[in-house]
């Protein structure tokens, strides 16, 4: 090949260890998500939303002449059909796996689940407050079967409003009562979309994007909120806590062990079984010097929050990792898991081992994973990849890694922000009314090929803090956040002085780790939180805040950036829009949406665009509450006093002077 990659090809990360390991994956031929996405051009037709195929009469493109389908469907129905089955599509995914968590919990109440028991249970308590479940004089496992029993009805529940929804501010819930949009159950809604958008049932795009809208708060304020709150309560609820990431974290004379995927169950039972001594001396005894866990994806994330376990790398880092020839085993649950893997492994000693009912992989090993025998599993599963050491061949490991900071939660938060007997987010508000904090961004989401990796993220992230904004993360973007050294204590540093100065005196980063992709909801609670304690409005859609998913790649990040939207928030999404081709579902999901519900949906390929809409939204809301102007030169003389200092200590240390005795 005489063609030179680097001056054709677009910039395929800004990952230094991804660089480096796709050098190698280049130089010995070995295709990855960055080689195919060069090879599969994206279809033009179903790039913007003008592809309809719901029925034998099509598959209908709306292009050029065409301005109907056979049907007479229109570019508006066809997009917004397109749309809400994205939104079903990623509901069912988040409250699938909340409605796991359930049945697990109702197997640990009644003694059904190896290994696994309520690790939280104030945080039992407060669900079952939220439930309107008894807990006076009862035994915990009375308890974890009521609110195991309540969450899976909000599943099937088919009349009436889910519990969550009054969780929301009371005019919110109000809102959503009067647009008819407040979710029943969250199967219903799901089964309702696909119903609406089946060939000839609801053909008016507003009506499908309110359905759309309905459908994905069952999802944020149902199966994801409830995918939290009961891993809260099964393995705790998350306490600061630090790690490294990157591939760097992967150990040349360990057993490495990679967990990918998005559920907890397996992951923490596997955190269990590499702690366990006979299994320690069991890789001894085959030469490696111990058994070295870390994740990829959301799975990552969930260990991470609570194990420190650290993670290797985000959604476009799975095939770098087997690529390194130095892990053992890759154990896989449900989502975001690529075929490649399968015909990847076959090329490297790597075993990929897939565990769910629901999910087998041509070419990965499958070990069906049963909650009755959790631990059991576990311990094969770790036994299996120890075996694996002896045929480890040559090996690559990319030395990059960064420190991190993670494990927050908006319990913490509270507790953080206003000590344990008067927790609260007044001193947060008021930084914010103050103008020391500008405003607050959530960067979530995933990474995306045919985008640079992490480049829309960090960029947008590094721009935020140095402008005052304080910024939460999960999922990949949190992912990125971390390899990247924004979840560091030295990011300190970067963020503007009124920021900095908040952060330093309530010791948060600039930037906070608040989980996986169904701990968005974590989000929803925080700045419901927030517009419920005063003096930023009455409701999210007052606040000057925004969500952004700068690379977003899956059904699962639409289903979100819908419910945050429904729930008042200016969501800005990256890469491009699904529904681009129609004016008329453009028009919706913004002027109308936001008529509807204070929210609003934006497709903008520029992060730097994404960056400015970002901060005029802000100071726009800021005007809107009579909140003084921003002004970057206002602050920082007061709080600064401690950096200088601290950053001279080693990181252990600096972390212990800021988060104190905290988190243990
Ligand atoms: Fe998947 Fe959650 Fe997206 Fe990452 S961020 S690529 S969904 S792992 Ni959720
Ligand atoms: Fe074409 Fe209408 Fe059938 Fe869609 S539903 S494929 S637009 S005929």
């Amino acid at each position: 090949m005489a063609k030179k990659k680097e001056n054709e090809a677009p910039v395929r990360s800004i990952d230094p260890a991804a660089c480096e390991m796709l050098e190698i994956a280049d130089a010995c031929g070995v295709s990855t998500v960055f080689s195919r996405v060069e090879e599969v051009r994206p279809c033009p037709i179903g790039l913007d939303g003008r592809c309809c195929k719901i029925c034998a009469m099509g598959p209908c493109r709306i292009t050029g002449k065409v301005t109907r389908g056979v049907c007479g469907a229109t570019l508006g129905t066809i997009a917004a059909r397109n749309f809400a089955r994205q939104v079903a599509g990623g509901t069912s995914a988040h409250s699938d796996h909340g409605r796991d968590l359930a049945f697990t919990l109702i197997a640990i109440a009644e003694g059904e689940a190896q290994g696994y028991g309520v690790r939280d249970e104030a945080k039992l308590y407060e669900v079952a407050g939220h439930m309107g479940i008894p807990t006076a004089d009862r035994e915990i496992n009375e308890i974890a079967l009521d609110v195991g029993t309540k969450a899976l009805e909000q599943f099937g529940q088919q009349r009436g409003e889910i519990i969550y929804v009054s969780r929301a501010t009371e005019k919110r819930q109000q809102r959503w009562r009067e647009l008819g949009i407040t979710p029943r159950g969250v199967d219903r809604e799901v089964v309702e979309t696909l119903h609406r958008t089946h060939e000839g049932v609801d053909l008016e795009a507003e009506h499908i994007l309110d359905h759309a809208m309905r459908t994905a708060l069952a999802d944020g304020w149902g199966g994801s909120m409830l995918a939290t709150d009961l891993s809260d309560i099964i393995f705790g609820t998350p306490n600061p806590l630090q790690a490294a990431a990157n591939l760097g974290v992967l150990k040349e004379d360990e057993v490495n062990i990679l967990v990918h995927g998005h559920e907890p169950t397996l992951s923490d039972m596997i955190v269990a079984a590499t702690l366990d001594p006979e299994l320690i001396e069991y890789a001894g005894s085959k030469g490696a010097k111990g058994i070295n866990l870390a994740g990829i994806c959301c799975t990552s994330n969930e260990i991470l929050m609570r194990h420190g376990i650290p993670p290797a790398g985000n959604f476009l880092h799975q095939e770098l990792a087997v690529l390194t020839g130095a892990v053992e085993a890759m154990v896989v649950d449900v989502q975001c898991i690529m075929q490649a893997l399968g015909e990847l492994t076959e090329d490297f000693h790597t075993e990929l081992i897939s565990t769910s009912r629901k999910a087998k992989i041509p070419g990965a090993v499958h070990m069906e994973f049963e909650e009755h025998r959790a631990l059991d599993a576990a311990k094969e599963i770790v036994r299996r990849a120890i075996d694996n050491y002896p045929n480890r061949g040559e090996t690559h490991i990319p030395e990059h890694k960064s420190g991190v900071v993670a494990g927050f939660s908006h319990e913490y938060l509270n507790y953080m922000l206003g000590g344990l007997y008067r927790g609260s987010f007044r001193p947060l508000n008021d930084a914010i009314m103050a103008g020391r904090i500008r405003g607050a961004a959530g960067v979530v989401g995933c990474n995306n090929a045919r985008v640079t990796q992490d480049e829309g993220i960090i960029n947008t992230i590094r721009e935020l803090i140095a402008n005052d904004v304080l910024v939460v993360v999960t999922g990949c973007a949190a992912h990125a956040s971390g390899k990247h050294g924004y979840l560091s204590p030295e990011m300190m540093a970067n963020a503007g002085t009124g920021l900095r100065e908040v952060c330093e005196a309530i010791g948060i980063p600039p930037v906070v780790h608040l989980g996986s992709c169904v701990d968005n909801t974590r989000i929803l609670t925080v700045l419901t939180q927030v517009a419920t304690e005063g003096g930023l409005g009455e409701d999210i859609d007052d606040l000057p805040a925004v969500g952004i998913c700068p690379e977003y790649m899956c059904e699962k990040a639409i289903a979100i950036g819908t419910y945050c939207v429904a729930s008042g928030a200016y969501v800005l999404f990256g890469v491009g829009s699904p529904v681009g081709a129609s004016e008329e579902v453009n028009h919706i999901i913004t002027e109308v949406w936001e008529e509807k519900v204070g929210g609003k949906l934006e497709f903008v390929e520029d992060w730097r665009e994404i960056v400015r809409r970002s901060l005029e939204h802000i100071d726009k809301k800021r005007a809107a509450l009579g909140l003084p102007e921003y002004d970057a030169s206002k602050w920082g003389r007061s709080g600064d006093w401690r950096m200088p200092e601290l950053l001279e200590l080693p990181l252990e240390e600096r972390i212990e002077a800021v988060y104190g005795a905290v988190g243990k």
